[in-house]
């Protein structure tokens, strides 16, 4: 065994540190520590957080962390963080909120960045979380960059999937819809100290009676002010309760991820200029999509570069 991989067992926080890191830089290490750790992974509740920015995530996650902190869980905290340079301070401000659980060992945060990856997580948000859980995080909370699409890749990581709204969003919330029922696990009302909160729950009452594939599962629906903690209780009870409830098809989900992670391994072989210059062929018409996709096909089964 990798000696990092026993130090991870261990709880040690400067090996969980080191091999997040080698996990962000996809390195061949990560990948001989995460092969050891995998026979201890599966015990921990992965939950997703997701919804619009400026939701109330990052304060929803902090407060829950602070919660489950008092029940002695070890938490591990995931904040995916779009790269753009328009919410560069977004993340300055979910370092600062939560610097408080900074000097306690019990929280472990790690954020990552999406750099352009679509669907909400970052690249390897699901090998983090893996690693976590063998270092013995009870309690794994993952927030994700909401944009009303794509987020559906957030349930093939989660075990409970929380989606947080806020009251004024108007018409936001049938724009938003369609993508948001599938995959809302627990709805939290956040905010819900501005006017509206109560129209909003009635709002998305009346659209999961409607929805057809919602009548067997009942999805909570939780009022919180995050930024005075309140309501978190109620939210984590329906968080246990749905959690408790469930039982994922660990085939089925490993089916979903093991697609995904030969897909994103085979993307890495091509390097991105030539999908560019095939892009630029194919826009301009020089050339179809069909042929570029045939030309790589081709190489793969005769260089084998899936080594
Ligand atoms: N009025 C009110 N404001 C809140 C509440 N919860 C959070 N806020 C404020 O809303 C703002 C955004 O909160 P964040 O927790 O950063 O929201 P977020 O969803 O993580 O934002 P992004 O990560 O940027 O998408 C902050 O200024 C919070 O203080 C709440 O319950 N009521
Ligand atoms: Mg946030």
């Amino acid at each position: 065994m990798h000696p990092l991989a026993q130090r991870i067992l261990q709880g040690d926080l400067r090996a969980i540190a080191r091999a997040a890191t080698a996990v962000e830089n996809r390195t061949a290490e990560a990948e001989q520590i995460l092969r050891d750790l995998f026979p201890h992974t599966g015990h921990a509740a992965i939950v997703g957080i997701t919804g619009p920015p400026g939701a109330g995530k990052s304060t929803l996650v902090d407060q829950f962390a602070r919660q489950l902190r008092t029940a002695r869980q070890n938490i591990g905290i995931i904040a995916v963080d779009p790269s753009s340079p328009f919410s560069g301070g977004a993340l300055l401000g979910d370092r600062i909120r939560m610097q408080h659980h900074h000097a306690d060992p019990g929280v472990f945060i790690r954020s990552m960045a999406t750099r352009g990856h679509l669907g909400g997580l970052a690249r390897g948000t699901l090998e983090m979380a893996l690693l976590l859980d063998a270092a013995g995080r009870n309690t794994i909370l993952v927030e994700t960059v909401g944009v009303g699409q794509d987020e559906i890749e957030i349930t093939r990581l989660a075990d409970v999937t929380v989606v947080v709204l806020v009251p004024g969003m108007g018409d936001d919330v049938q724009a938003i819809k369609a993508g948001i029922m599938e995959i809302a696990d627990v709805f939290v009302i956040n905010k819900s100290d501005l006017p509206g909160a109560s129209r909003l729950e009635q709002e998305l009452k009346a659209m999961l009676s409607t929805s057809p594939g919602n009548s067997e599962r009942e999805i909570p629906i939780v009022q919180t002010v995050a930024g005075e903690g309140k309501g978190i209780d109620a939210a984590l009870d329906a968080i246990h309760a749905v959690h408790s409830a469930r039982k994922r098809d660990g085939v089925q989900l490993w089916q979903a991820r093991l697609r995904e992670m030969i897909r994103e391994r085979i993307l890495d072989l091509l390097p991105f200029s030539e999908i560019e210059a095939a892009a630029r062929a194919v826009a301009s018409r020089q050339s179809d999509p069909y042929s570029e996709v045939a030309k790589w096909m081709q190489r793969f089964q005769r260089s084998g570069p899936l080594r």
